[in-house]
């Protein structure tokens, strides 16, 4: 027995903006989880902070910030057993340049020369960041 659980997904703006969206969407429904809930927003300084709480004090904070503030990004709600853990694997490694091919940032993603990592994708790292990402994207929830 497993637990049922949700993530939270972002389609990153370098994403968004190459229009990777419908692909992003396609692998995690191949992949069989469910879509609970989908929105395209630009976020505001307040959730990014909110949302990247845990690297405030990373020297890549400001950049990670400002890459992620640049445009609009899809926000993402997905439901499945262990789906937390099986959408990380579906990401693949945060550096794009070393994500093995076969995952969204090994196929999808590169290393552009930019100061912040632009990587395709977001996705909760555990049930209580998944809880607490949820709130701050999806305030309805
Ligand atoms: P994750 O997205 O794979 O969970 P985290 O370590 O939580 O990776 O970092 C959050 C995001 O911050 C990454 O996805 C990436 O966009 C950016 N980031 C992480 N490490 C670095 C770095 O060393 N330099 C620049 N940006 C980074
Ligand atoms: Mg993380």
């Amino acid at each position: 027995m497993t637990t049922l659980e949700r993530s939270l997904v972002l389609v990153k703006p370098d994403g968004f903006k190459r229009g990777l969206s419908g692909e992003v969407l396609r692998r995690i429904e191949a992949k069989g989880y469910r879509l609970v809930a989908l929105r395209i927003l630009t976020p505001t300084r307040e959730m990014l902070d909110a949302h990247y709480a845990e690297h405030a004090q990373k020297p890549f904070f400001p950049e990670l910030v400002g890459f992620m503030a640049s445009g609009p990004v899809t926000a993402i709600v997905i439901e499945g057993d262990q789906c937390i853990a099986g959408f990380r694997s579906l990401a693949g490694a945060t550096d794009p340049t070393k994500a093995l091919p076969g995952t969204i940032r090994g196929d999808l993603g590169r290393d552009w020369g930019m100061g912040s990592t632009e990587n395709v994708v977001h996705g909760s790292d555990s049930p209580e960041s998944a809880a607490r990402e949820i709130g701050i994207w999806f305030p309805s929830l």
